[in-house]
């Protein structure tokens, strides 16, 4: 159950499902990573800095008003029951049209999604990492292969944030399936890119994206998300590393906190949107990267 501490943005209570606008739900799972452990410790600290922020939508000035019911952090043991944590809330939140807020936990957290997410709707994925490897470490539920799942599903997905280094097995993928086009791509050194002999052969060379983010990429990446609905899928590793999220698997460059936004903004603007998912963050002693976690949730329930 949630703890006084243990809600979004609001430090008493916790709203009657049946009156909420959105619902949230934190899963303490990191078994499945394969680097850096600590991410079991997000929900509960991007709860507590949630409470340190101001709650006003900085576009409208207008105070958050959603009512959010917390179904509390939950602790699975083993990946089976930590799909099963997910599936319950997350089906009765997205067939009651609320909000559906996933608070992990690594990536793999998303597995538990899977049958609760219409197949009308597009995974649009912010990741540093691909994730379509069939198994990784010899898991199929690995937060590594988490994509590879959505895709078996039959879902539409988008990737944005994507680095330079991409396994073969992955690129393959890519090229069989025809997903070149929707991998939006945050290279090291964006002009040199396409030199490099393995991505000239796979890559999309208009969806590279260039810090501040401008109009024309913008469009290509809403055209690539071809849905109506859509859940936001957010590896926090999406994030250039100066950003200031600690995350289980670093990787360095990435979005900035800034074109972040703006994707989700415009996404929000224009998409029906049932739910986000923040995953892979390692809470710091500053509380730096869960403040941004906050803020991400905050600003997504302000502009859907
Ligand atoms: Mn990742």
């Amino acid at each position: 159950m949630a703890k006084p501490n243990h809600t979004l943005f609001f430090v008493q209570g916790n709203p009657s499902f049946a009156h909420c606008d959105a619902a949230v739900l934190g899963v303490a799972f990191d078994e499945n990573t394969c680097y850096g452990r600590g991410a079991a410790a997000a929900p509960a600290a991007i709860m507590r800095a949630s409470h340190q922020m101001d709650i006003e939508d900085p576009l409208t000035g207008k105070t958050l008003q959603t009512a959010i019911h917390n179904f509390g952090i939950k602790k699975p043991k083993g990946v089976r029951e930590m799909v099963k944590a997910v599936e319950k809330p997350a089906q009765k939140s997205i067939e009651a049209k609320k909000l559906f807020i996933l608070l992990g936990g690594d990536h793999s957290v998303v597995n538990g999604l899977l049958k609760a997410v219409p197949k009308d709707a597009t995974f649009v994925n912010f990741d540093a990492h691909l994730d379509l490897r069939e198994k990784w470490q010899g898991k199929k539920q690995s937060h590594a292969a988490v994509s590879k799942r959505i895709f078996d599903k039959g879902f539409g997905q988008v990737w944005i944030g994507v680095r330079d280094r991409i396994n073969e097995e992955e690129m393959q993928f890519v090229a069989e399936k025809s997903l070149a086009r929707k991998i939006f791509y945050c290279p090291s050194m964006p002009k040199a890119f396409y030199r490099g002999k393995l991505f000239s052969k796979w890559m999309q060379r208009k969806n590279v994206l260039f810090k501040g983010i401008g109009k024309k990429q913008l469009r290509a990446v809403l055209s690539a998300i071809e849905t109506e609905k859509v859940f936001l899928n957010i590896d926090i590793d999406c994030l250039d590393l100066r950003q200031g999220v600690e995350t289980g698997v670093p990787t360095p460059f990435g979005l900035t906190l800034e074109d972040l936004n703006l994707l989700l903004f415009e996404v929000c603007k224009r998409k029906k949107v049932l739910g986000l998912s923040i995953a892979e963050l390692v809470p710091d002693s500053f509380n730096r990267g869960q403040t941004i976690a906050a803020m991400l949730c905050h600003n997504v329930l302000c502009w859907v």
